[in-house]
């Protein structure tokens, strides 16, 4: 029998917030959860850096490279436009992706920078819409205590602060957040909770709300 859908599909989830907010950990915990349950889900995240243009955003992020804050900008915004045809054919085979990081960390990180937050959205419109946004709430001055950030471009205080207000202008309704502060074990079980309850409604694409 089928219900409101001609066929299941996967759930599209994404988790969201600064850097050392205990997102790229909590997100296989949830994955490996999916599994056990039966669910047949794949871990992902951008950027990902495993293609030409992740490499090349890979350089960037290590300081070996240089590049003006609109060139990478769309080249973060290509690597998951690169992705959307895997990650839609994924999604109506049946496969559930749980997302470390998408189109949000994309207008999030290049707003922060002082660019135009219209123009940082316009080039993610029309990428898949998440079935569910989880975001990670920690301060900044205690993500920065998390042991020392590492040497990568964004890692800095004063940035991820910029980050965090942009973060909260972006965020709609529907959004989920989860206090990052809390002990390992209550994240990974409010995640669970909100990854089985979330609805599936047909997919979308992104819109200018995003
Ligand atoms: P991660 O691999 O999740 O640690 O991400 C690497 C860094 O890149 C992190 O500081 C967040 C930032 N980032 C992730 N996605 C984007 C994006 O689309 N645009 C920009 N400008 N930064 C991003
Ligand atoms: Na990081
Ligand atoms: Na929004």
């Amino acid at each position: 029998e089928s219900g409101s859908y001609d066929r299941p599909r996967g759930a599209l989830i994404v988790l969201e917030g600064l850097d050392r907010c205990g997102k790229t950990s909590q997100s296989s915990r949830l994955v490996s959860h999916l599994e056990k349950k039966g669910f047949s889900v794949e871990s992902w995240r951008f950027p990902d850096r495993t293609t030409s243009v992740g490499e090349m955003i890979s350089a960037y992020l290590s300081n070996k490279s240089q590049l003006d804050d609109r060139t990478i900008h769309l080249l973060f915004s290509a690597n998951r436009w690169e992705k959307r045809l895997l990650m839609e054919s994924k999604l109506k085979s049946g496969t559930t992706l749980v997302v470390d990081r998408y189109s949000f960390s994309g207008v999030a990180f290049s707003a922060a920078k002082g660019l135009d937050i219209e123009w940082c959205k316009a080039p993610e419109i029309g990428l898949l819409a998440p079935d569910l946004v989880v975001y990670l709430d920690i301060p900044p001055e205690k993500a920065a205590e998390r042991g020392d950030y590492g040497h990568e471009r964004y890692e800095k205080l004063e940035f991820q602060l910029k980050v965090a207000q942009y973060y909260q202008v972006l965020r709609d309704e529907s959004w989920k957040n989860v206090d990052a502060c809390l002990a390992m074990e209550e994240v990974e079980k409010q995640l669970r909770e909100l990854a089985l309850e979330s609805p599936l409604s047909p997919l979308k694409n992104l819109g200018l709300g995003l």
